[in-house]
């Protein structure tokens, strides 16, 4: 396996630059982010899985820095209408729109759709790459429902539309993601259950 004890997080986000930092703490492995190292990409998701965009993005990233990279990619995956806008759920609505646009739109999408039958999940996946090489892959998901119409006001993009089926304490939930603290959803959300066992790799890479 590669022995590494800096990594960097191949996003130009700020703010999952941030929320990435908190998770992996505890590691010992110095995360770096790309403003630091001076390096400038952009690439484009143009895979069909939400794995094969991330290994575009930690890759073009890791040969740009010379040193290992990770990517996460995410998205919704609504049941009733066959996973979309999975891969393309930043952009559902069209090339440069807001999340309510989306948001707008996904509701519209399931408007004759009973609740019940309007299951969905959150799907993120992390790859960490060294060149074009593949090291290893984490996938994260949140079990949910697309609620009948917006609620709240925390989070970011689908938050207001998704209710995910359990809280903490494993009791039904009626709240959207958009309705909980910041704590409460990296407590259960799939870009912390994807994290953590990222996490826990990079602390057996280190103790091994
Ligand atoms: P990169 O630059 O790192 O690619 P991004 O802004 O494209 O980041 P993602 O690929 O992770 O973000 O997410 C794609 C879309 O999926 C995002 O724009 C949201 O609409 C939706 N999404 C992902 N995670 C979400 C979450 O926790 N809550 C609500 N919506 C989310």
């Amino acid at each position: 396996m590669a022995e590494f004890s800096k990594i960097l997080i191949a996003t130009n986000n700020a703010h999952k630059i941030e929320e990435i930092r908190a998770i992996l703490a505890g590691t010992g492995i110095e995360i770096v982010s790309p403003r630091e190292l001076g390096v400038e990409v952009d690439p484009e998701e143009t895979a069909s899985t939400f794995k094969g965009n991330a290994i575009i993005k930690a890759s073009e990233f890791s040969l740009a820095a010379g040193i290992p990279a990770f990517a996460d990619d995410s998205g919704l995956c609504v049941d009733a209408l066959e996973g979309a806008p999975g891969v393309y759920s930043s952009r559902y609505a069209f090339e440069g729109c807001t999340f309510e646009d989306n948001n707008n739109k996904l509701l519209d999408a399931l408007k004759d759709v009973p609740e019940g039958k309007r299951n969905a999940k959150f799907v993120c996946v992390i790859s960490l790459c060294d060149g074009r090489n593949l090291l290893s892959d984490f996938r994260g998901e949140l079990s949910g429902s697309i609620a009948i119409s917006p609620k709240g006001d925390n989070g970011f993009g689908y938050d207001p539309v998704f209710v995910p089926d359990f809280d903490k304490m494993r009791s039904r939930n009626t709240r959207t993601l958009a309705e909980m603290t910041k704590k409460e959803k990296n407590s259960i959300s799939h870009r912390s259950n994807a994290l953590k066992m990222f996490a826990s790799y990079l602390r057996n890479q280190l103790h091994s």
